[in-house]
């Protein structure tokens, strides 16, 4: 079990767009599994690559929250949305690279996601829910994008500042 140090915002490598998997090697089969183990860790129900400063394409989720439900892991290769429905849903989201800050987020309630699988096959799938809302987030992820930059600048800046202080903090204390 290896648990990754998550970066926190604000953070060049959580800003830039990531590189897709050419080939799923067993340093990825590897990148997977310690993504796997940091997101039950934290805990989340989403991890993205650049969260581990690593600018590549993948995420992993498990949006299974009910006590003792079988967890239902999923890692997610050079994901894209083929479809998005016109309905859209609210959710208050937060995220592992800007802890203890929560923010309503509108975003389609329903996508098709197509993505290549651990075993290297394609796979489509569509989401609904916290899963489809955590799928957008964390592909948001992987295009340099934080659910902060869905709000408006005011917002934006409080918790960037929040969270300038916190790392300042953390620093200090080692
Ligand atoms: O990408 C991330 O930072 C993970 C993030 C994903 C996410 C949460 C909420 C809405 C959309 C996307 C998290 O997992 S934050 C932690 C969290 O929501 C949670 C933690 C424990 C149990 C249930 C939820
Ligand atoms: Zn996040």
């Amino acid at each position: 079990m290896t648990i990754r140090p998550i970066l926190i915002h604000p953070d060049p490598r959580l800003k830039k767009p990531c590189a897709p998997v050419e080939a799923v090697t067993p340093e990825i089969r590897a990148l997977a599994d310690d993504m796997l183990d940091t997101m039950y860790d934290a805990p989340g129900v989403g991890l993205a690559a650049p969260q581990v400063g690593v600018s590549v394409r993948m995420f992993v989720m498990d949006c299974v929250k009910e006590d003792g439900a079988e967890p239902r892991p999923m890692v997610l290769i050079n994901p894209e949305i083929t479809w998005a429905s016109d309905e859209v849903s609210t959710y208050e989201e937060g995220c592992l690279s800007i802890p203890e800050q929560y923010a309503d987020v509108t975003r389609p309630e329903r996508v098709r996601m197509r993505w290549t699988g651990l075993d290297g096959t394609a796979q489509e799938a569509e989401f609904d829910g916290l899963w489809a809302t955590c799928a957008q987030h964390e592909l948001d992820h992987l295009d340099g994008r934080l659910f902060i930059d869905h709000l408006g600048p005011i917002k934006r800046q409080m918790i960037t500042r929040r969270m300038v202080k916190l790392k300042r903090e953390r620093a200090r204390e080692g």
